[in-house]
């Protein structure tokens, strides 16, 4: 336990992100200050906006600094203790980032039980991917019964989540995904009620054909071809929660915009989304979504990757849509899973 394994970032990529953009170091556990708590990584979670942390465009975040250890949430085992809240063995919820043992503060921890919930679901549907789908369908979309959403990477994190949830209210839901494997997923195992290959399918004729009713809810997570394909099928008052960009996250110089006209004649709604503003909701979200999973309705799909040294090829699938659900790196073992 003396050697704490790291990944920290060499360099700001231009364009797509390589392997080489990153380092793996070993390093000494440092002591303890009062107060603190050393965690021990179980998992760790890849997702989209890391790509925003390393790169040096202006963003709503300050990016990582270059020989620093990569950010990311994690799910630890408390290994040491210096603080009353916390003791050996428990699990939690952090920041620690990509490396194998993290120190952390204790109002940066947040303790799991395994009774409740799987602790991995901390960073996925019990977490950020599935507070953000929570909030930006519902108070952003206010979905109405009957209604038709689209979303798209609909088999991934956010959007399973989001194309379930709709179902739960009632809407007819509609996916768009990169292949038929993760359409036949959305459809049959989710229970949307369509899905569009973006690959390989025209996606205006798709969306006619899979919203005869027109479109009043997109929960965007591409922006590019995918929102300019929806725009020419919302609904008078359509609401589009704004919630990634994934399609030009690599993109060296910024692709010509969409048109806006449609959402202009639709009185549509189209509005920014960021998770963080709602942490003071936290309790409402996780809530309702232990509600929901113990009853089953919900279901959630992780796409496990083994050894923190392989976080930066997986991280670097996430663009090219290699990973099948939320992507998750296994640092370390899992007590809860012997
Ligand atoms: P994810 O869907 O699990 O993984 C990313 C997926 O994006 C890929 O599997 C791929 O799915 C799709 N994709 C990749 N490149 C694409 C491209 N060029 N065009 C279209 N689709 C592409 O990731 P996630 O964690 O759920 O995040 C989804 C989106 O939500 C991201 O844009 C992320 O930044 C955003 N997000 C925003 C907030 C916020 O607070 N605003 C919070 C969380 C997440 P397919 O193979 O199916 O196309
Ligand atoms: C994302 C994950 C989180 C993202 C934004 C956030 C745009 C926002 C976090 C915050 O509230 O600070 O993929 O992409």
């Amino acid at each position: 336990m003396s050697v704490n394994q790291q990944i920290l970032l060499k360099s700001y990529p231009i364009g797509a992100p390589t392997e080489n953009d990153f380092s793996l170091v070993e390093t000494a556990i440092p002591e303890l200050n009062a107060g603190e708590v050393l965690n021990r990584t179980i998992y760790l979670s890849l997702d989209p906006y890391m790509r925003g942390r390393i790169s040096n465009r202006e963003s709503y975040a300050t990016p990582v600094a270059l020989g620093s250890v990569m950010v990311g949430s994690t799910v630890s085992q408390v290994v040491k203790s210096n603080n009353p809240k916390f003791s050996e063995g428990e699990f939690v919820v952090g920041s620690d980032g990509w490396e194998s043992y993290g120190i952390a503060k204790a109002e940066n921890l947040r303790k799991l039980d395994p009774k409740q919930l799987p602790i991995s679901t901390a960073l996925g549907i019990a977490g950020m991917p599935g507070m953000t789908a929570y909030f930006a369908l519902l108070d952003i979309g206010k979905p109405q019964p009957g209604e038709t959403v689209v979303v798209s990477a609909a088999s991934g994190a956010v959007g399973a989540i989001v194309g379930q949830i709709a179902k739960i209210k009632g809407c007819r839901a509609i996916g768009i995904v990169g292949s038929d494997e993760k359409c036949a997923y959305v459809v049959d195992e989710l229970g949307f009620d369509a899905c569009i290959n973006r690959r390989t399918q025209n996606l205006n004729t798709a969306l006619k054909a899979a919203c005869p009713d027109g479109i009043d809810v997109y929960v965007d997570h591409t922006a590019g071809p995918i929102l300019e394909a929806v725009l020419q099928q919302i609904n008078l008052g359509a609401r589009i929660p704004l919630v990634g960009l994934i399609s030009q996250y690599n993109a060296k110089t910024l692709p010509p915009g969409p048109n806006l006209m449609p959402l202009l004649i639709k009185r549509a709604l189209i509005k920014g989304f960021l998770v963080g503003d709602y942490l003071g909701r936290q309790a409402e979200f996780i809530h309702d979504i232990s509600q929901w999973l113990h009853a089953g309705k919900l279901k959630y799909k992780e796409d496990v990757v083994n050894r923190l040294e392989n976080a930066p090829h997986a991280f670097l699938g996430l663009f090219q849509g290699d990973n099948f659900g939320k992507l998750i790196v296994r640092v370390g073992d899992d007590p809860t899973k012997n």
